[in-house]
């Protein structure tokens, strides 16, 4: 597609959103569209696995819910490490209510997510509503949120008519709305009202593994050149495929991966724009 063949930087000069421009921008910067999602509950394991993946990663994708003993001062040492290792914070909250309940869950709580996070993401389920209501809080702040337009599981029930409307509410939201998650490009998805032709949606696309096709609970894995070069994502997502199991992690093995899918996630972006 047209935005498949342009480089991020050509994107990032173009982007009217401030965290898609700011994301665009850090995957140029390091040459790195690897996000890491680390998904373990220990405090320390958290923290050291970021300090160990961030040099090679443009984005840190959180589930601030798992961690036990959590407080806004881990908060403070994720957004040090933010600005030590240059990259940006997505936490993977998936909200899923109707529009008021979104903004309180979104800005409040224990977690207060729109105070840290450049990045979020939504179900569609709920419809437009669940935009506003998380806009109404992001925006003020220049965040982006990305729709959860396909799932990488077997059996995911995001697909066909479902994806098409979650395309078109994004298209009628682009302040807010900076791209998907999902398995591939959606310029050919909905009803296209890009009269002006600078629609330009961000790809997020986890379900990534070099070692693995899948896990015992319905997870799918794709290489990251299936999913950047074949399928056009611009982001690969990766979590077990380079921490393993979590608990007592190996410094070394862990830096070794990451360096590998960032490795392997930039190739795969050359191979694309050639
Ligand atoms: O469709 C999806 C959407 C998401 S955000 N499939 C997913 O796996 N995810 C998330 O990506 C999931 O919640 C997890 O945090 C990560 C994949 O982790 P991995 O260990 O399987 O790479």
């Amino acid at each position: 597609s047209r935005i498949a063949a342009q480089t991020y930087a050509q994107r990032a000069a173009k982007h009217a959103n401030p965290a898609a421009k700011a994301l665009l921008e850090t995957i140029e910067r390091k040459q790195s569209n690897l996000c890491v999602s680390v998904d373990v509950t220990d405090r320390d394991e958290f923290l050291d696995i970021i300090d160990t993946v961030g040099p090679y990663a443009c984005l840190i994708k959180t589930h601030v819910d798992i961690i036990e003993h959590f407080d806004l001062s881990l908060i403070e040492r994720l957004q040090e490490l933010s600005s030590a290792h240059d990259f940006l914070i997505f936490e993977d909250r998936k909200f899923a209510d109707i529009g008021n309940t979104v903004a309180l869950q979104y800005s409040s709580g224990v977690h207060k997510i729109a105070s840290w996070s450049h990045i979020t993401n939504a179900h569609p389920v709920p419809g437009p509503s669940i935009i506003s209501g998380l806009a109404s809080v992001g925006k003020p702040l220049g965040r982006g949120l990305l729709l959860l337009a396909e799932m990488s599981t077997k059996g995911s029930l995001a697909t066909g008519s479902y994806t098409e409307e979650a395309v078109n509410m994004a298209r009628a939201h682009r302040d807010f709305v900076i791209g998907f998650i999902a398995q591939r490009r959606m310029e050919a998805v909905g009803t296209s009202t890009d009269t002006n032709n600078d629609e330009d949606f961000l790809i997020l696309s986890p379900g990534v593994g070099l070692d693995s096709k899948g896990d015992a609970m319905g997870q799918q894995y794709r290489t990251p050149k299936e999913v950047v070069t074949e399928s056009g994502c611009d982001v690969i997502i990766v979590g077990r495929g380079i921490y393993g199991k979590g608990g007592n992690i190996d410094v070394q093995s862990v830096q070794k991966q990451a360096e590998r899918y960032r490795n392997e996630g930039w190739a795969a972006y050359q191979a694309r724009i050639r």
